[in-house]
């Protein structure tokens, strides 16, 4: 049945991916699984709904005073927040002074599904930052560095609108690589890039059937110490 040059594809790996499913590395560590979350976008959706009632999107503001156009929220015991004190991660939303909400158990499966199929087995993450793009929003290319070990990978799943992911190196100075992130596409992050800098492209206008003219990106980190 399956002859030397017949090649044999798995049907349990197959159901993980849609059509479109498949792997590129995008850098040292760093890996774009195509679509490997467009079969649970109900689910997820549904999730960032639910979070952002009880958390709402906003607008942070940087140290430097500027507000962001991304609007975020998250998810988790600890949550990433900046104002005019920085850049740090609270168990608190500082506009209600709650913990932030629980992380939806369908984020840790994702989270574990996507970092082994990457080759980080094990990766159970205690933060979410959800990040919500409007046509015209950006987001400057920057480094995640504010969580207690780099030794975790990162995993982000994009969802609605399309944008265009850059990814560059170390310095900040360093040459960009452009990549565009489709709804259902999750990146996992980690080992030699885990500190390069990266960023996304002012969103284009445009309408997703599931999301409107948004954009939603979901990065799940490990933040706190082990
Ligand atoms: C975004 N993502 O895609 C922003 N950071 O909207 C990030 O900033 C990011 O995708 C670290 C690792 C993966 C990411
Ligand atoms: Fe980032």
């Amino acid at each position: 049945m399956f002859g030397p040059m017949m090649p044999y594809i798995c049907p349990i790996m197959l159901s993980l991916f849609d059509a479109h499913g498949g792997m590129e590395a995008l850098g040292p560590g760093a890996t774009v699984l195509r679509g490997f979350a467009r079969k649970r976008d109900v689910v997820l959706l549904a999730e960032i709904e639910q979070v952002s009632a009880k958390a709402p999107f906003r607008h942070m503001v940087t140290p430097g005073g500027f507000e962001m156009s991304v609007a975020m929220t998250n998810c988790g015991a600890a949550g990433w927040v900046t104002d005019r004190a920085g850049y740090r991660y609270r168990s608190d939303d500082p506009l209600s002074g709650k913990r932030w909400p629980a992380m939806p158990v369908p984020f840790l499966t994702l989270a574990d599904e996507a970092a082994r199929a990457a080759g980080f087995a094990g990766f159970v993450p205690d933060a979410c930052l959800i990040n919500r793009y409007e046509p015209g929003t950006k987001l400057s290319l920057h480094q995640d560095k504010d969580e207690a070990s780099y030794a975790h990978p990162i995993v982000s799943v994009s969802l609605g609108l399309s944008a265009t992911f850059q990814f560059g190196g170390p310095k900040r100075s360093d040459p960009v690589r452009r990549v565009v992130l489709e709804h259902g596409d999750v990146v996992v992050w980690g080992g030699p890039s885990r500190l390069f800098h990266h960023g996304v492209l002012t969103l284009k206008s445009g309408e997703h059937p599931m999301t409107g003219a948004r954009r939603f990106n979901l990065t799940l980190r490990r933040a706190l110490q082990e």
